[in-house]
């Protein structure tokens, strides 16, 4: 594959040989075109028997088109994958994981993907049904009496068709229902019997406009208006721009309004990039907790709007401690209607005075509309970085080598490490940051990068991920599906040979316990030997860059791995930071929240 080729805006594509015309057909050849008309661009999977029927229709009745396989080693990088192309694109692709053992890898990522509400098609499959077409042993252990009972507490809806019309609705509902916010995957469960079935002639496919996902709910023009006037009337308005579309038009309208009614506005590492962060408005930097000062600002704050933030409850309560909060409070969002028993991803329940039930893209332009503009406010209250210590190789040297590295070329940041502070780096357009992995499910990173590139492909965004070694480590082998697609990005670890986050818990733990602090690093450090991250890139045809163990090599490093990215190729740099945390601006470290 030459450079050329690996830049253009396609993928590589894994033909196969051409198909000769064939009477009759067969359960998954529909199946097959129901994805086809469904639009689904990709399916990222890894293969198994359950579902070799649909593979084989994918492969020779669709010609590996419309949608394209995109052959993952590992379950959870499948989703992962489909996850970063969703949180890029706001659209949905498609993942196929094999029976019972493929679903079991690809859990946590499914779980991810729950907590980040992003819409994905998850295609399923088990050993017939019908115990009399079973193979000896291996369909018995690979058939379970309710797959979906699986994931069933973290997507939104799965079923399991009998038939290929029932497979036809499943399929068109499955869609549907990922689609409509708050968005989230579904799972289709596809006996392998029924796959398998000669069925003559496909049946006529629904027309799946009339199918298709619901247009967003506008509020009641009387609570828009009372919002309106609470904000125009407030003396110390702060909007928390939390879980919002990734439209340039979206985030042109959140300036407007925050400009009109001279708000401070907070942001959130967890959601992607919702407003600049060097913006006069923007107070304090985003990070999983609110900096020094973002609570400072959210404390005086006398009305606060949500704009879907994740966790309002818990943020009032990091600014205005246990007393009742003094502000009036407007949510914005939809989130409610997946709230259920199973998983507490919901959060606590926050006190609200206005709850407009819409998506916050919905809501600003009519708010922006009804507002009155208020008085210029001084510029947001900002957190300082402390002086970044010289010649040490920490993910501040990095981030510092990045930015002077990359100035003029838009970056389309995929992941942060833990020890990331929002200080570190600017965004200033709705694709310079995608937020993070949602669940807190740490080896999500590798395959959420393969999968924002994926979505960037083409594009002149260069796709790049700051990631813990942990984090790269769990997901390592997505890097296999980047080269072998030419998927080009980059991703620069930060290497401090260990999973450094449990060992500050080691340390509170010690500290507690009056137990010596030196033993922290037990059970928590990746060394002895040191993994060569460079080496494991190269290994599966990515360039590999490292290990750079001297500050003053980083920012040859990284210029070296961004000239890689712009001609094609997946590279990973391996920098070998000093473990400790940046986290005097409230960091993303979660060891600092106890
Ligand atoms: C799947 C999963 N396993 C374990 C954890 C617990 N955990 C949280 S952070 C962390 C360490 C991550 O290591 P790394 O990515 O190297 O970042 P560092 O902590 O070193 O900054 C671990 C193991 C988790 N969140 N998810
Ligand atoms: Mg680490």
């Amino acid at each position: 594959m030459n450079a050329k080729n690996r830049a253009a805006s396609s993928i590589v594509h894994d033909t196969p040989v051409a198909v000769p015309k064939q009477a009759d057909a067969w359960g998954s050849d529909a199946i097959a075109a129901m994805l086809r008309a469904l639009d689904i661009p990709y399916l990222a999977l890894n293969p198994g028997a359950s579902y070799r029927g649909l593979h084989d229709s994918i492969v020779n009745y669709l010609g590996n088109t419309a949608p394209q396989m995109l052959l993952c080693l590992h379950e959870e990088s499948a989703i992962s994958l489909a996850q970063g192309y969703a949180k890029v694109k706001d659209r949905m692709m498609g993942a196929v994981v094999h029976s019972n053992v493929g679903l079991m890898h690809a859990t946590m990522s499914i779980f991810n993907a729950w907590c980040d509400r992003v819409p994905m098609l998850i295609l399923g499959a088990t050993g017939p049904l019908d115990a009399a077409r079973r193979r000896p042993w291996i369909d018995w252990i690979h058939t379970v009496s309710d797959q979906g009972a699986l994931v069933r507490d973290y997507t939104k809806w799965d079923n399991q068709p009998a038939s290929v019309p029932a497979a036809y609705e499943a399929l068109l509902r499955a869609v549907q229902i990922a689609n409509t916010a708050p968005r989230g995957p579904t799972y289709v469960n596809l006996d392998a019997a029924l796959q398998e079935s000669k069925i003559g002639a496909v049946p006529p496919l629904p027309d799946v406009k009339r199918f298709a996902a619901p247009a967003p709910v506008m509020p009641d023009p009387r609570l828009v208006e009372a919002a309106a006037n609470l904000l125009s009337d407030a003396r110390h308005p702060v909007i928390l721009a939390g879980r919002v579309s990734r439209s340039e038009a979206g985030w042109s309208t959140r300036m407007a309004l925050a400009e009109k009614l001279q708000a401070y506005v907070l942001t959130d590492s967890k959601t992607g990039a919702a407003f600049p962060t060097d913006h006069p408005l923007h107070a304090g930097s985003p990070g999983n907790f609110l900096s020094p000062a973002a609570a400072q600002t959210l404390r005086k704050a006398d009305v606060v709007l949500s704009l879907d933030w994740v966790d309002l409850a818990g943020t009032l309560k990091q600014a205005f401690g246990t007393d009742a909060t003094a502000a009036k409070v407007i949510q914005v969002s939809v989130d409610a209607h997946l709230h259920r028993g199973w998983s507490m991803d919901y959060q606590a329940l926050p006190p609200v005075d206005l709850y407009l039930q819409c998506e916050p893209d919905s809501a600003v332009p009519l708010l922006l509309n009804a507002a009155r503009a208020r008085p210029k406010a001084t510029p947001a209250t900002r957190d300082t970085l402390p002086e970044a210590a010289a010649d040490v190789v920490s993910i501040r040297a990095l981030a510092d080598a990045l930015n002077k590295a990359t100035e003029g070329i838009p970056l389309c940041i995929t992941r942060v490490p833990l020890g990331w502070n929002g200080g570190y780096r600017h965004f200033r357009h709705p694709l310079d940051y995608i937020g993070s992995e949602g669940g807190g499910g740490i080896g999500a990173g590798p395959g959420l990068t393969v999968g924002a590139a994926l979505a960037l492909k083409g594009s002149d965004r260069l796709p790049v991920a700051i990631m813990g070694d942990g984090d790269f480590l769990m997901g390592v082998t997505a890097l296999w599906t980047a080269a072998h697609f030419g998927i080009p990005c980059l991703i620069l670890v930060a290497n401090n040979r260990s999973f450094f986050n449990d060992e500050v818990h080691q340390e509170r733990m010690a500290k507690e316990r009056s137990r010596p602090v030196e033993n922290k690093w037990i059970g928590q450090r990746i060394d002895k030997p040191d993994i060569d991250l460079a080496m494991m890139a190269r290994a599966q045809g990515a360039e590999g860059i490292g290990p750079v163990t001297r500050a003053e090599d980083i920012a040859a490093a990284i210029a070296k791995g961004i000239e890689a990215v712009k001609s094609g190729a997946v590279c990973v740099v391996d920098v070998r930071v000093l473990p400790g945390y940046d986290t005097a601006l409230g960091g993303s470290a979660s060891g600092q929240k106890r």
